[in-house]
């Protein structure tokens, strides 16, 4: 597809879910730039009805910059803060509805005879002119086949991009109609990288696969085979995810382990901070290490009910990230994945596959990189082939490699390409070409 030049392979993005754009623009030159993350996507900037909780900005009121996450000039302080700090920003865009509330919107404008305003009643999912307009769960939907609608997104979308935006995530793609999608992107200036969340069910009228020809989608099977694998004792069977039927190819697809929905509503798709943490830690290093898709780190929040809104204080308050702040993007072998993907970019594709038993698997990358996971409790000891050129290697999951030095355990290859590898139960290690003491 043709939208955004993005190199997938040596991209890893970060959802920094409900962040304000200060501490965001902050995130970028204290941790996300240095550590060679390439984009960060944003909760939804357009105006938003008022509520404490997180959901509040799927509901939009119209397309000023003003959210909860904060204004205009805070949104373009923290892309140009961003872009210097080599992080792209991706917004994500709420244009197939707007607000429960009503058909006046006047800040647009929008009025009654902008939406479809068809009276469902729950949306049969196997009629795909229901799914696309239909109101979703009550909310207004935009009739976005009139050419004032498309105008009205197109002026947003450009208005985003003038301010530095380099993407987007299009939120509920799955109902609009590919071609109002198509059409809304063919007046956008530049070239955005876009995904479309168009979530996959078997069955339905409306699939995934209907979307790729315009740009990248959400590939929700890698979630939910992520989650039943390790769930199941069946981690090493992952291997060979890519060639597996019912998933988008690695060109068309935008992956995760988790997203705010379905961390909430979902649970049984998707593996959360309420799954063993090495599990959950482990099932991020997998898809950071294997050649599929462009990964998303879901940042997340903790709650205690799936409507609650952020924390009142911001992550970068004394002890929030890992106290109210999950902060998965700031676990130390997460973030220093980012590097691993540059550094095997070029050799996108697996190679020496060890495994041991269901559970356990290594894999290399051409000899540009290599990674073992223990999915197991108890420890794995083993000799195994990596493919990488002799030499003595940072062990990036345990520590940092920063200027020729490593802050942890190295590992040995010898001129075989044999290393001896000792990973712990629910762990794992990696290495690459770019890390060697
Ligand atoms: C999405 N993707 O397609 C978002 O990822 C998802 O988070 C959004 O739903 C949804 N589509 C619409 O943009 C969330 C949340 C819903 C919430 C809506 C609107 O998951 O629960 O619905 O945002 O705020 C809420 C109430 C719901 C009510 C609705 C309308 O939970 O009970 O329906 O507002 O008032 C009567
Ligand atoms: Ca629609």
């Amino acid at each position: 597809n043709g939208y955004g030049e993005v190199n997938r392979h040596a991209s890893v993005m970060v959802h920094l879910f409900e962040w304000s754009w200060e501490d965001i623009a902050q995130e970028c030159e204290q941790y996300l730039g240095p550590k060679g993350f390439t984009a960060v996507q944003v909760s939804p900037p357009q105006a938003h009805i008022g509520g404490a909780q997180w959901w509040t900005r799927y509901q939009p009121v119209s397309y000023v910059l003003n959210s909860r996450s904060g204004d205009r000039e805070r949104f373009q302080n923290m892309t140009q803060r961003c872009a210097a700090a080599g992080v792209d920003v991706y917004a994500d865009l709420v244009i197939n509805h707007m607000a429960s509330t009503g058909f006046d919107f006047p800040d647009v404008p929008y009025g009654v005879n902008d939406f479809h305003n068809w009276n469902c009643g729950g949306i049969n999912y196997g009629d795909a002119n229901q799914v696309w307009n239909c109101d979703l769960v009550g909310l207004k939907d935009l009739k976005t086949e009139s050419d004032y609608v498309r105008g009205k997104i197109a002026d947003y979308i450009n208005d985003l991009m003038r301010l530095g935006v380099k993407g987007f995530r299009i939120d509920a793609a799955k109902h609009m109609p590919p071609a109002d999608i198509e059409n809304i992107v063919g007046r956008v200036q530049g070239s955005p990288y876009i995904f479309q969340e168009v979530i996959r069910a078997s069955g339905e009228a409306v699939q995934p696969e209907m979307y790729t020809h315009i740009a990248d989608v959400t590939e929700f099977q890698m979630e939910r085979d992520l989650a039943w694998h390790f769930r199941n004792g069946r981690m090493a069977n992952l291997i060979d995810f890519s060639q597996w039927d019912g998933r988008v190819a690695s060109s068309d697809a935008m992956v995760f382990v988790a997203n705010h929905d379905d961390q909430r509503q979902h649970p049984e798709w998707a593996l959360t901070w309420n799954d063993p943490q090495g599990m959950y830690y482990l099932a991020h290093i997998f898809m950071l290490a294997y050649p599929y898709g462009y990964p998303r780190v879901m940042s997340s929040y903790y709650f205690n009910n799936h409507d609650q809104g952020p924390p009142n204080s911001g992550p970068h308050t004394a002890g929030a990230c890992g106290v109210d702040w999950v902060c998965e993007h700031r676990w130390g072998g997460i973030g220093n994945m980012a590097k691993f993907r540059q550094a095997t970019a070029a050799n996108a594709y697996i190679s020496n596959v060890s495994r041991d038993g269901d559970n356990r698997l290594a894999f290399g990358r051409g000899g540009l990189g290599f990674v073992a996971l223990n999915n197991d409790t108890g420890a794995w000891s083993a000799s195994l082939d990596t493919g990488l050129p002799a030499g003595e290697y940072c062990d990036i999951l345990h520590g940092d490699y920063v200027k020729g030095v490593c802050t942890g355990p190295t590992v040995f290859v010898d001129s075989a390409g044999y290393a001896s590898v000792n990973v712990a139960g629910r762990d794992a290690m990696a290495m690459h070409v770019e890390a060697r003491v």
